[in-house]
Formats: structure tokens, C-alpha cells, sequence
């Protein structure tokens, strides 16, 4: 059946492929832009998929959409030559509804069916889908996560040996009485240690008491194995957690895992680096440096390819649009340590970067003079006293004041940025006092940017 079904499909996509070159060869604009490209081949084998298809299946996109598409050209095997893998729902009235995906083989203009190509589990979505050579033999493993008829995720990693679909290895959570429960699951693939064999971290949560458990997973000699866990008490769940993995120091790869606390409803990031198959938590879960009240993704403020952990200050929580961020990074000697202090106003596009030695010791207050948007920094002196030190001016561009009656003459003013909508300028209320930070007139204009482009 399955054979006969493959021919047909060989002929529709024969058919197009011809009419594809037929239409590159007349050379007019018109004729160029609808040459099929990617994307319409996509379309054309999506649809010659779906007309072969029983009328129960369909093609379906994984959750994670930005990497993995309904329809995927991947070289499994690695010989130079990609395999199409699309992903399908089998929908049967009364029965359970099956996930899974097939592949395709490329055969010169066409792409075939394999008879032992294709795996279905029972499941009612996909919920991340990957492509990764898992086991390190050259091959790139399918890894699918889905979440089966009860409500269960499970991880199945899957290879193409010839041309048939194998197995390799299922994760399925499961509780310390052994017996599967009501979990949710996450997984990051990326290699975290330097055995050059991929890590695979898989996140589970138990919404009964609130516990997250990370699991260090990697498939060595053929098997797959959890490595190791760790726990974390009050995470509100998975679906607003997010794991990375990159450089956490100049010399380590690591896991950052930003997850909202289900008890004071902000955010709290935590790190995590492998040593001999075991985590090294870098973080403790109370460092306030490491808890913010809302959540805001982690960069390279510094452009050095190491990933800096940022911290809301100051701010309100009812407006993100200004707050003062703290960026950390870590390094194995010195623990985290500041790198970054950044005051943004998202409200009038302007950021201040803060000179090192005033870390921690600005605030600012935000008031209106007629048009005029006034900031008054303030440095906050050994005895806790604040001072005025300089007052930002946003001018509307619009403005018609004059500008001689708004200005204080007696104290320097510069100008320090324009925007398309402000004038910024600054005055300088304690020259005294902002020398002490190095800063004055000539170079207090390079500490202002936009805040946005
Ligand atoms: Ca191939
Ligand atoms: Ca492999
Ligand atoms: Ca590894
Ligand atoms: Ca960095």
C-alpha cells in the first residue's frame, strides 16, 4: 500500500520540479520571483505529503516552532544528502490519537517514502522536537518530546539505521515510588562539560509540591543515562522557565536557569556547571543578586562571549519602563561580581552606564517642568545623605519655551545626546562631588546613550 502511495507522490513532485526549471530558464523579473524557492518547495511537499497521507493524519509543527518546522530538511546520516523529516498526528474517532514524524529519503528530483521510515506514539502533541547526534556516532538522532493520552511527557530519542526507524532511548518522569505522575517536562540539548558528547538537561516539575528537578542526561556507550539531579522547592512551573547554555566563565560552559518563584512572584536565576557527570550549583537560592522581581533575560552586556546575569536594583514594578540593572558574571576565583550598572528609561530612549565607582550609590527622581522632563541624579554620601549631583534635561524637540528662560546660567550645562524626539541636556549641580567619581562637563556625555535604537 505504502510502495504504491510513494510512486504517487514521486509523480507530483517530479511534475513540479520540472515546471520549476522551465520557469528559471525565461530570464524576466517577473518569471525570476516565482522561480520555487525554499519555502515554496516546502509548500509543494507539504502538500504532496498531506494528498498521500491517510485522511486521519496530519502534519503538525512542534511546540518549539523558531527551531523545528512541520516539514524539516536534515542530513541524518551525515552523507551530504539531506532526509526530509515531517512531523504527523494520527487522528482515529474512538481511538487515542497517535504523534510522531517520517522520513523521506532524497531520489535525485523527487523524495521517497521509506516502508520502516516512520514512528508514531501515542500521544497528543509535540512538544519540542530536535536534531542531534546524541550518541556521537556520526548520526544525528531525532529527539522528540510529547505528551502522551494521560498527560505525560515523555523524550524519546529516535535514529535512522539504512532506512529504517530506531529506538534509542524513552525519558519518562517518574516519582520516587517509581510510578509515573502528573509531571511536566522540559529539555536543553547543548554540550555542557567538555567530553565533546551532548548533554542533555531535562527539567521536570511536580505541580503536588512544587518541586522542579533538573536532570543532567547523556547517552554514552550506547545507553541512555541520567547522570544527575538537582532540586528546586518553590518554582511556579516550567512554562515560564527558561534554560540556557552557554559560557558562565572565561574557561566553563554552564546551565542558566531563570524560573519565577511561586512565592514572592518574581525571578530568581540559578547556575549550573557539570564536573565528573555531576552539577556544581554556582548560585544559592537566596543571593539577592540572583532574585529580581521581574523577568529579564540574560545577555553579554560586555560583548566577551560570557553570559552576564542581570539584576533590577532599583525600579517599580508597576513601571518597567526605568530601572537601574546590575549585570554579574562569573568567574571560578572571584564568584559573581558586578561588571555592569545601567540605568534605563525606556519612557524618553535615553540609559545612563554607570562609571564604576558609583555602583550602587545613584538614584534618580523624575519630575516635569512645562514641557521639559527633569532627572535629578543623586549620589547617596558615606553618612547616607543624597546629594544632587547632576539633573538630566529631556527637551521635546517640539518645545516652544525659550530655552534661556528654563536654564539656571551659574551652572555648567552640556548637551549630551540627541534623539530624533529629545534634546538631552545635563547640568552639573556638584562639580566638586562628581569629580570625585571622575566624572566633569568634558566627559559626562559619554556616559549617556539611547536606550533603544
Ligand atoms: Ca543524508
Ligand atoms: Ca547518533
Ligand atoms: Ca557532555
Ligand atoms: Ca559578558
Amino acid at each position: 500500500m505504502k510502495r504504491i502511495v510513494g510512486i504517487f507522490l514521486l509523480g507530483i513532485l517530479s511534475a513540479f520540479f520540472l515546471s520549476g526549471c522551465s520557469s528559471s530558464s525565461a530570464k524576466t523579473p517577473e518569471k525570476l520571483l516565482t522561480k520555487p524557492n525554499y519555502d515554496e518547495e516546502k509548500a509543494i511537499l507539504s502538500s504532496g505529503i498531506t494528498k498521500v497521507m491517510f485522511q486521519n493524519v496530519t502534519l503538525i509543527f512542534p511546540d518549539n516552532t523558531k527551531d523545528v518546522g512541520k516539514i524539516n530538511y536534515v542530513d541524518l546520516d551525515e552523507d551530504g544528502v539531506n532526509e526530509v523529516v515531517a512531523f504527523q498526528k494520527k487522528d482515529i474517532t474512538g481511538k487515542d490519537t497517535e504523534v510522531g514524524f517520517m522520513v523521506l529519503r532524497e531520489n535525485g528530483e523527487s523524495y521517497n517514502f521509506l516502508e520502516s521510515g516512520e514512528t508514531l506514539e501515542k500521544g497528543k502533541k509535540i512538544e519540542y522536537a530536535g536534531f542531534y547526534d546524541i550518541d556521537s556516532d556520526g548520526n544525528k538522532e531525532i529527539i522528540m518530546q510529547f505528551k502522551d493520552n494521560n498527560n505525560l511527557s515523555k523524550i524519546g530519542i529516535y535514529s535512522l539505521n539504512g532506512n529504517e526507524i530506531k529506538t534509542e532511548g524513552m525519558i519518562e518522569p517518574e516519582d520516587a515510588s517509581g510510578k509515573p505522575n502528573e509531571k511536566s517536562l522540559s529539555i536543553k540539548i547543548g554540550y555542557i562539560d567538555d567530553d565533546n558528547i551532548y548533554d542533555i538537561v531535562v527539567l521536570t516539575y511536580d505541580s503536588e509540591n512544587k518541586k522542579m528537578t533538573v536532570n543532567l542526561a547523556d547517552m554514552t556507550d550506547g545507553e541512555l543515562k541520567i547522570k544527575d539531579s538537582v532540586v528546586y522547592d518553590n518554582p511556579r512551573g516550567l512554562s515560564e522557565t527558561r534554560v540556557s547554555i552557554g559560557n558562565i566563565s572565561k574557561e566553563k560552559k554552564g546551565v542558566v536557569i531563570d524560573m519565577p518563584n511561586d512565592t514572592d512572584q518574581g525571578m530568581m536565576t540559578s547556575v549550573l556547571y557539570v564536573e565528573n557527570d555531576k552539577f556544581v550549583k554556582i548560585t544559592s537560592d537566596d543571593d539577592p543578586r540572583m532574585i529580581t522581581s521581574y523577568y529579564i533575560p540574560i545577555t553579554d552586556i560586555n560583548n566577551d562571549n560570557v553570559i552576564d546575569i542581570p539584576c533590577i536594583v532599583s525600579s517599580s514594578t508597576v513601571d518597567k519602563s526605568y530601572a537601574f540593572i546590575d549585570y554579574y558574571q562569573w568567574s571560578e576565583d572571584r564568584g559573581f561580581s558586578r561588571i555592569n550598572e545601567i540605568y534605563y528609561n525606556y519612557s524618553y530612549n535615553f540609559r545612563v552606564n554607570v562609571p564604576k565607582e558609583l555602583y550602587g550609590l545613584l538614584s534618580v527622581e523624575q519630575n516635569y517642568i512645562n514641557e521639559d522632563i527633569i532627572f535629578t541624579f543623586r549620589v547617596y554620601s558615606d553618612m547616607g545623605i543624597p546629594e544632587d549631583i547632576f539633573t538630566l534635561t529631556a527637551k521635546p524637540k517640539t518645545s516652544k519655551i525659550d530655552d534661556n528662560q528654563s536654564l539656571n546660567k551659574e551652572k555648567a550645562t552640556v548637551i549630551v545626546m540627541e534623539t530624533e524626539d529629545y534634546t538631552y541636556q545635563v547640568t552639573i549641580n556638584n562639580a566638586e562631588i562628581l569629580e570625585q567619581y571622575n566624572l566633569n562637563t568634558k566627559n559626562i556625555k559619554e556616559i549617556f546613550a539611547r536606550a533603544y535604537e
